[in-house]
């Protein structure tokens, strides 16, 4: 399977880019700039989430630009709540006719590298779609995801996980980042007070999860709701529903070769934490070490980072935003 990554974008694609930035750059000098957590460039508040200027040009080039099709399955989920994960598991299902646990591209691919971010790579998912499988992820919030992705029959699946476990995670991943590039750390009391305060890459993080939670309730047959938690105490569970859910159910002979339990074991951070390509690779974008996507993936692991008071502050916040949704996290 060819990878659309290797494509280069051709002229027509390289002017409109042009003009798009140049109306771009207006957009944003009118936006509310807010905290970036150390990083030279402020976020930018775009419809009441919190991007860096790089996503915002991606998001707002997909709504021109991005044309979902029916069959399409977009992974939707704030940063740091199991995406690496569901890509695994999503990409592996889908393909397991194709490949199995021995001959899988995430043996030899970062799952950001087998699954592309809608926000870096809209264009060429859009153009070269008959390269690829028909899997694509994004940070977006509901309300701005392109008008063809709620328009058309595609699914969404949306992962959330506990915001003490996101915050976490969140502001490790920004500290490794920081330190590899011989930035000064953000500390940790500040970035915090930035996410409870909802300042932080698409946030605010609750906003984030009731826009989906509240679409899902909508419209159940289009989109999956998942949380992080659930997905770690009974995996198989949730790949078969996932499965059935994308419209490629194990048949009982699947189920009978034990076919979501290898998926399962292949997509484990303990299996993909220790292949090479996941130890000591690079990420395509940035040049991020690919470590960096795999830390610990344990559930409860704030308590080793948040002040009961710390925690406390979020989860009192998480249930004043999510009371009256039906929602707990
Ligand atoms: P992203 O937004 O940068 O894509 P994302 O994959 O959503 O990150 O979240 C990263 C978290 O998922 C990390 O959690 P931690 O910091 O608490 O450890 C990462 O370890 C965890 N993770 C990555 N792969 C897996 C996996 N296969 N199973 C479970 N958790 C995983």
């Amino acid at each position: 399977m060819e990878s659309f990554f290797d494509s280069q974008p051709n002229s027509t694609e390289k002017e409109n880019g042009d003009l798009f930035s140049k109306s771009f750059q207006d957009i944003i000098l009118t936006l509310p700039k807010g905290n970036s957590w150390g990083f030279p460039d402020h976020l930018l508040q775009y419809h009441g989430f919190w991007h860096s200027s790089v996503f915002l040009q991606g998001i707002l080039s997909a709504q021109q630009q991005f044309q979902a099709q029916p069959a399409d399955i977009i992974l939707c989920s704030a940063p740091k709540t199991g995406t690496t994960w569901l890509k695994s598991l999503t990409y592996a299902t889908i393909t397991r006719t194709s490949y199995d646990d021995s001959t899988s591209p995430l043996l030899s691919k970062m799952p950001h590298d087998v699954v592309p971010f809608m926000e870096l790579d809209h264009a060429h998912f859009s153009t070269h779609r008959h390269l690829g499988i028909p899997v694509l992820a994004t940070h977006m919030p509901y309300s701005a995801l392109p008008k063809s992705v709620t328009d058309s029959g595609c699914k969404i699946v949306y992962i959330c996980r506990d915001p003490k476990d996101s915050f976490v995670s969140l502001y490790l991943f920004v500290s490794k980042y920081q330190k590899s590039e011989n930035m000064q750390t953000f500390n940790l009391d500040e970035a915090f007070e930035q996410f409870c305060q909802g300042v932080c890459w698409y946030g605010p993080y609750w906003d984030h999860v009731l826009e989906f939670w509240t679409a899902s309730l909508e419209h159940p047959d289009k989109i999956l709701f998942l949380k992080y938690e659930e997905m770690s105490d009974d995996t198989i569970l949730y790949v078969q529903r996932l499965a059935e859910f994308i419209g490629c159910p194990f048949s009982s002979e699947e189920q009978e070769k034990g076919v979501p339990e290898k998926i399962v074991r292949m997509c484990s951070f303990e299996n993909l934490s220790s292949l090479e390509v996941n130890k000591n690779g690079k990420h395509r974008v940035g040049g991020m070490e690919n470590a960096n996507y795999f830390r610990k993936g344990k559930v409860g692991d704030w308590e080793n980072w948040l002040t009961p008071e710390m925690a406390a502050r979020l989860d009192q916040i998480t249930m004043q935003k999510l009371s009256g949704s039906g929602l707990t996290l």
